[in-house]
């Protein structure tokens, strides 16, 4: 194993590229430790000391879906209870609020609304952008353009254009999953296929828009799977060069349905960020999402070639309808606090990773 570890810390240095066989190799090995080492390797080589987080809010526009994946809490359909629909009004009352506490970005993504108009969609982005000029709006995931599409008849390339001009500024990472066709049957059945994913992606990214990608792990997919994942987003990074970050998302049970789901521990959270900063050289920033990792493990994280914590969120749905014990929200100290006491230099960014301040 050893021999293993020795062979990747020449190819890192020199530049050269982790193989599937090489990754799935880390993945079996229990020394968790140089893993780790090999990771902040890669990392420190790209991003030296500094680790990015940002002022943002998560706004759910609605938790009404059409899909019903079983590894999801949030969604509802119309008959449940629970279920939800925010006015404009509300949006706009949610943005103005984060403007004053100093956001630079709004992340928002929702179910699969049956019945809304892509007008609404349209006319929220716009009503955003002309009360808050200064605020960059994430939003929207692969699954949701593709939605759009299949509402209006309309091209990925004709929806994608009519957002950015109503406002859009870049577009997270969800729906991902795991892109491996068995393992989406069993989670995530009526979703666009990861083919599918990863076409509508490509096509964001050639109309110039930034995006995100994650990977949600630790339900039924196996280590093959996840290098699977790994490879297909590297081999489209490689073409496009859209991608800004990478999340692995740790899988929250709680009022979920995925029979057989395994769980997330600690080890394996760190393995797998690690891991996907090892072979995602083709990616700059790897980030931890504390409010799925916790916070105590997003920042020991930070040792194992991590270099972005998200930011500070507020009001977060999706991962705590599933159980997630992490707070609501992080105030800005707070994230400084856990990098600084990491060891590490906390770097405000905002959405499209310029740096607004060192502390
Ligand atoms: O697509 C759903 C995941 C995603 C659960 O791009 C779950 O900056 C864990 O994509 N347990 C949405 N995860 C969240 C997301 C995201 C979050 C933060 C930052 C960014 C970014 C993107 O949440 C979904 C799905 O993969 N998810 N249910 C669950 N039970
Ligand atoms: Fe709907 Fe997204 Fe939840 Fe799947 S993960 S049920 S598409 S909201």
């Amino acid at each position: 194993m050893s021999n293993l570890f020795d062979t990747l810390h020449h190819k890192i240095a020199a530049g050269v590229r982790v193989t599937d066989a090489e990754a799935l190799a880390l993945f079996a090995s229990d020394d968790l430790l140089a893993i780790g080492e090999l990771a902040a390797h890669a990392n420190r080589l790209q991003n030296g000391d500094k680790v990015y987080f940002n002022v943002n809010r998560h706004i759910n526009y609605t938790n009404l879906c059409v899909n019903r994946c079983t590894f999801c809490a949030f969604s509802k359909g119309v008959e449940d209870e629970g279920c939800y629909t925010l006015a404009l009004c509300d949006i706009l009352e949610k943005c103005a609020e984060a403007a004053a506490a100093g956001a630079t970005e709004i992340h928002m993504v929702g179910g699969l609304h049956p019945d809304l108009p892509f007008d609404f969609y349209l006319e929220m982005l716009a009503a955003i952008r002309a009360d808050n000029p200064a605020l960059h709006v994430k939003a929207f995931t692969a699954v949701e353009i593709d939605y759009f599409a299949s509402l209006t008849g309309q091209s990925v390339e004709a929806v994608i254009a009519e957002l950015k001009q109503a406002g859009l500024g870049s577009m997270p990472g969800g729906g991902a999953e795991i892109f491996a066709p068995k393992v989406r049957e069993r989670i995530c059945p009526e979703k666009i296929s990861g083919a599918r994913w990863l076409e509508v992606t490509e096509v964001v990214h050639r109309q110039g828009l930034k995006t995100n990608a994650t990977m949600l792990f630790g339900h039924v997919e196996e280590h093959q799977d996840r290098v699977d994942h790994l490879g297909r987003l590297r081999a489209l990074q490689d073409h496009t060069g859209g991608f800004q970050a990478f999340i692995p998302l740790a899988f929250q049970p709680d009022n979920t349905r995925v029979p057989g789901a395994k769980g997330v521990g600690g080890v394996d959270a760190l393995k797998t960020l690690a891991i996907s900063r090892i072979y995602l050289d083709n990616f700059r920033h790897i980030k931890a999402y504390w409010v799925m990792l916790g916070l105590k493990i997003a920042q020991v994280a930070l040792a194992f070639g991590v270099n972005d914590l998200d930011g500070t969120v507020v009001e977060e749905k999706i991962g705590h309808d599933a159980g997630a014990e992490s707070p609501q929200a992080l105030a800005k100290e707070q994230l400084c606090g856990l990098i600084r006491k990491a060891g590490k230099v906390p770097v405000e960014r905002d959405t499209l990773y310029r740096e607004l301040r060192t502390f």
